[in-house]
């Protein structure tokens, strides 16, 4: 079988930085992965009825327990000494850093041998675009109507803090980060965790031949760290010049008019 493990017709909408992290992930992990998702866009991949848009076995869940299941078809599998299996939980922000956190950091302090992946679009968008923990401060969702009052949830430091062998950010805008990253995470004696930003064109409001060019402008202004801790060892991947300007990224997206003036020029 070819590393191909996502069918071509998805309904996903045009654009969608969901669609490319996981074309990308399960290309690098391969057929020998058990994948669950949670409801959110990505069910759009584990299917809908009896159909499922995936190559590998797996199953959508709860919103509140990816990683709960995960932990259970590892510690299934490890009694039947399929160690080779890899487990992965691909979940939405909603369900990783508001929804699931504690399931999410139960599993991590039990140090169950799964690869955890949030798929980051800033915002619960299946269901409506509402705002998300993950939301970036000024954001326009249809729960912030007037732009978000709170900053990003910092969910990379909130797994950093549980000490498991592997965290990483990574980008749809950096695919070549990102596969050495799952690749690096694959491997991993314990939980690893990555977290991928991943644009949204219909919830962010920009064209749809845009994606990959607001995922790389969010890395180059500085407003989404490309890194990895390696067993407590931190290493910065995509170092950026002094020269930030944030309103390059900011203008790309409809979901931050209120906050640029019209004449502001990057
Ligand atoms: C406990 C619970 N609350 C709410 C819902 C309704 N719900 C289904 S999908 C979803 C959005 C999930 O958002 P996210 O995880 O960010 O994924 P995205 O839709 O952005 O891909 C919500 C709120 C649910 N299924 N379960
Ligand atoms: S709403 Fe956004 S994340 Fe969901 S399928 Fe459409 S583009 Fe992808």
């Amino acid at each position: 079988m070819s590393n191909n493990l996502v069918a071509n017709g998805v309904s996903t909408c045009a654009g969608c930085g969901l669609e490319i992290a996981i074309r990308c992930v399960l290309g690098v992990l391969g057929e020998k992965t058990i994948i669950v998702i949670p409801p959110g866009c990505a069910a759009l991949f584990s299917g809908y009825g009896n159909s499922t848009a995936l190559k590998i076995p797996g199953f959508q869940g709860n919103l509140e327990n990816t990683a709960a299941y995960a932990a259970g078809i590892r510690a299934g599998l490890d009694i039947r000494g399929k160690e080779d299996i890899t487990v992965l939980g691909f979940a939405g922000d909603g369900a990783t850093v508001d929804i699931g956190l504690q399931s999410l950091s139960g599993m991590l302090e039990r140090r169950e041998r799964v690869l955890y992946i949030c798929y980051d679009n800033e915002a619960y968008m299946n269901t409506g675009m509402q705002g998300s923990g993950s939301s970036p401060y000024s954001a326009w969702t249809t729960t912030t109507p007037g732009g978000k009052l709170t900053p990003k949830k910092d969910m990379l430091k909130i797994v950093e803090a549980h000490n498991i062998p592997y965290v990483a950010s990574a980008s749809i805008g950096y695919l070549n980060d990102l596969k050495k990253k799952v690749k690096t995470a694959k491997d991993v004696n314990g939980p690893a965790y990555i977290h991928i930003h991943t644009p949204c064109p219909t919830g962010w409001g920009f064209d749809a031949s845009m994606t990959v060019e607001v995922a790389r402008k969010a890395v180059e202004t500085g407003l989404w760290t490309l890194y990895e801790i390696i067993e407590g060892q931190k290493k910065i991947n995509i170092q950026i010049s002094e020269n930030i300007n944030t309103l390059k990224y900011l203008k790309l997206q409809k979901r931050f008019k209120k906050v640029i003036k019209e004449d502001s020029t990057p």
